[in-house]
């Protein structure tokens, strides 16, 4: 069993919520990652003997608050009572917002897999990337850092860890593949088990949803990979995750008839995202194909873009097709919204990319091969500039 730094820390506290009935939230990302990881997490916490009425979840709404903790999701835990937040998916580099949620009175468990930036962090991570984490296992989403963590939980109060994954391995796969982790020997086995899962008897929103993708007939972990940006786009990137919640009702069901009605509705705007993503999408092709000597795309356009996600599928698509780092940006509100993608290049990482001119970010973190950025609009050509010095040293 793969154990976490901080995760014995963890588990004491989540039993210690457990023996006393406290109330508690889980609070996640709003990818594909962060709802799969909600929903395994809520399930265990269910089938460890939590009561449903003391878990409240957060998922934020994607249209109104940035990714981690916001104030008004934070008020509404207060004035419920509750004290302890599990978060899963992020938090890693967010030392603003967990800072606030300190002030506010939350005691906070983090399991994410982005990784560090040197800062303060007042909580309690749980994170493979963390400095003074030995264990070998790291490539693991958010998703399979919950799933590590609630074996250990399951281990300590002597549950069988076989009801954990009878019930909910069928969720990790998939966030595996959206997130872009990399399969290794260690987790591969757990892959394994979740794809046969998924096979045999999955939840039928997994299920479904895969048949209405037209990947549930060819049902194997590299026919997903490849197919990878139709996973993204369905369980991520729609607009009914910020304000309707319907992947997270869609994964919690267990009612096989609304399900198909959910993946029906879902489908149709996952149509309306890709129209729009690949509108711009060509547009960044049609600029930068004669331009063959780049050595990497920083570009972007003075609008906002409705779809929340739109930026990180338009960026995907432009490191699909030129197989060079991408860096895309668009307005929102005030400030520029950036997202990053370098899946092709083996010797540079786009953290490192980024660390080298830190300063002209508000914010930004991710991973070395996805990430994300805020900045000032003034600040676009001197981060260009640097990228150019970056990349023309290291490619
Ligand atoms: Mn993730």
């Amino acid at each position: 069993m793969v154990k976490l730094k901080n995760n014995n820390k963890a588990v004491n506290r989540l039993v210690f919520a457990l023996k006393n009935s406290e109330k508690i939230a889980i609070w996640s990302d709003y990818d594909p990652d962060g709802v799969f990881a909600l929903v395994l997490a809520y399930e265990a916490l269910v089938l460890a003997n939590f009561k449903k009425n003391n878990i409240k979840l957060i998922l934020p709404n994607q249209q109104k608050y940035k990714r981690s903790f916001n104030k008004f999701n934070l008020s509404l835990l207060k004035n419920m009572g509750i004290k302890l937040i599990l978060g899963i998916d992020f938090g890693t580099t967010d030392f603003e917002q967990i800072a606030m949620a300190k002030k506010m009175g939350f005691e906070i468990i983090l399991l994410d897999h982005h990784r560090q930036r040197s800062g303060k962090l007042p909580a309690l991570l749980v994170n493979p990337w963390q400095k003074g984490d030995n264990s070998k296992s790291k490539n693991w989403s958010g998703t399979g850092v919950a799933y590590l963590f609630f074996q250990n939980l399951y281990k300590y109060l002597k549950i069988n860890i076989k009801k954990l994954e009878d019930n909910s391995i069928d969720l990790l796969l998939i966030p595996t593949i959206t997130d872009y982790i990399k399969i290794d020997k260690r987790n591969l086995p757990y892959l394994k088990k979740s794809l046969k899962k998924i096979k045999k008897c999955p939840r039928p929103g997994i299920k479904n949803s895969l048949i209405n993708l037209d990947l549930y007939k060819k049902l194997s972990i590299k026919n997903l990979i490849k197919n990878r940006w139709k996973l993204g786009d369905f369980f991520g990137t729609l607009e009914g995750n910020g304000n309707r919640n319907n992947i997270l009702r869609l994964l919690l069901s267990r009612d096989n008839k609304k399900t198909k009605l959910d993946v029906k509705n879902i489908k149709k705007e996952m149509m309306l995202f890709e129209k729009c993503t690949n509108k711009f999408a060509n547009q960044g092709i049609k600029k930068f194909v004669t331009k063959s000597k780049n050595k990497f795309i920083f570009w972007g356009i003075n609008k906002e873009i409705d779809f929340p996600g739109a930026i990180a599928k338009i960026s995907n698509k432009l490191n699909d097709y030129f197989k060079i780092p991408v860096f895309f940006y668009c307005k929102e509100k005030n400030i520029i919204k950036g997202s990053v993608r370098d899946n092709y290049s083996k010797n540079t990482n786009i953290i490192t990319a980024m660390k080298n001119c830190e300063s002209l970010f508000i914010d930004f973190g991710g991973h070395p091969k996805s990430a994300g950025f805020y900045t000032k609009n003034k600040n676009l050509s001197a981060i260009q500039k640097s990228l150019k010095k970056f990349y023309e040293k290291n490619i």
